[in-house]
């Protein structure tokens, strides 16, 4: 079993950010040894600081699948990987499609050429930051360190949007929206990084995998319809995605509450194998 699980508005509270209403069922599948796989818009370091609060040491996924992660020293094999060291802790990284400062360089250009109105990470101070997330100081600042995606705020029209979209899909780009911003990255998405570390884990034990899959947003839609056993998590300020799998289910609140909610019933399920 693996639980690829998104961050904000998922296991994080949308406005909050607390986990703490998930715990007993974060607990529960630590001691049952099953991979807490986090897959989300965050950057590297601002998962770093949550696996620590967390007490967790897990391979991820960041800024919507734009790259992957696994513990250096932990119990998967994957050659093709990067080694980055942050003080003692050694991990592997992966990234897909173009670096952070292209991104930004297009964008920029994007922008001069066809006057579109957005303000991206890189256009905002971390005071700025702060103010359209919500996060505290610390937080902001690890937000803006990005390796591969940029999170905006779109100030123009759904004509304008679609133009944008499409100048950024013919060079190869995609955009996603998450719960606040949109975020312009590579093709490859969180279904993709889901599905990278998915065989990674099957080819290390050589044995079938099942996955669970939680989101709260069309940024998540990919992964859950991919998934084995996807969870909608409903929105506080708007209404539940709706996902096209046969297997689906809606939790019965939103955020940590939710997540914990849904994956009692599951597990309930999965160890009496109903
Ligand atoms: C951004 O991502 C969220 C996730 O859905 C969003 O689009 O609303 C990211 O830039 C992330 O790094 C940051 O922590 C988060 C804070 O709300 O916003
Ligand atoms: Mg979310
Ligand atoms: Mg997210």
């Amino acid at each position: 079993l693996l639980v690829f699980t998104d961050l904000d508005g998922t296991l994080l509270d949308h406005d909050s950010y607390s986990y703490e209403a998930a715990l007993p069922s974060l607990n529960q599948l630590k001691q049952l040894n099953v991979p807490i796989i986090f897959n989300t818009s965050k950057t590297f370091m601002e998962v770093l600081q949550l696996q620590k609060k967390m007490g967790l040491q897990q391979p991820f996924a960041i800024e919507n699948g734009s790259a992957l992660c696994i513990p250096a020293e932990g119990e998967l094999q994957a050659d093709e990987l990067s080694p980055l060291n942050v003080g003692k802790q050694r991990w592997k990284l992966k990234t897909f499609g173009p670096s952070y400062p292209d991104i930004c360089q297009h964008l920029s250009v994007l922008r001069q050429q066809y006057h579109f109105r957005f303000q991206g990470f890189n256009d905002m101070n971390v005071s700025e930051v702060q103010l359209n997330t919500g996060l505290p100081k610390y937080d902001a600042q690890l937000a803006k360190q990005r390796m591969a995606s940029e999170p905006l705020l779109w100030n123009d029209s759904d004509d304008q949007l679609k133009i944008f979209i499409s100048k950024l899909e013919a060079h190869n780009l995609a955009v996603v929206k998450g719960g606040r911003f949109y975020h312009v990255k590579a093709k490859f998405d969180k279904a993709d990084a889901m599905q990278w570390l998915k065989q990674l884990y099957q080819h290390q034990y050589q044995r079938e995998f099942t996955t669970i899959a939680l989101g709260d947003s069309e940024n998540d839609r990919s992964m859950l319809e991919r998934a084995d056993i996807p969870v909608v998590i409903p929105r506080k300020h708007d209404p539940a995605l709706m996902i096209d799998h046969p297997n689906s289910s809606l939790a019965p609140h939103p955020g940590p509450y939710g997540w914990h909610q849904s994956m009692q019933q599951i597990l309930h399920s999965l160890l009496n194998g109903a």
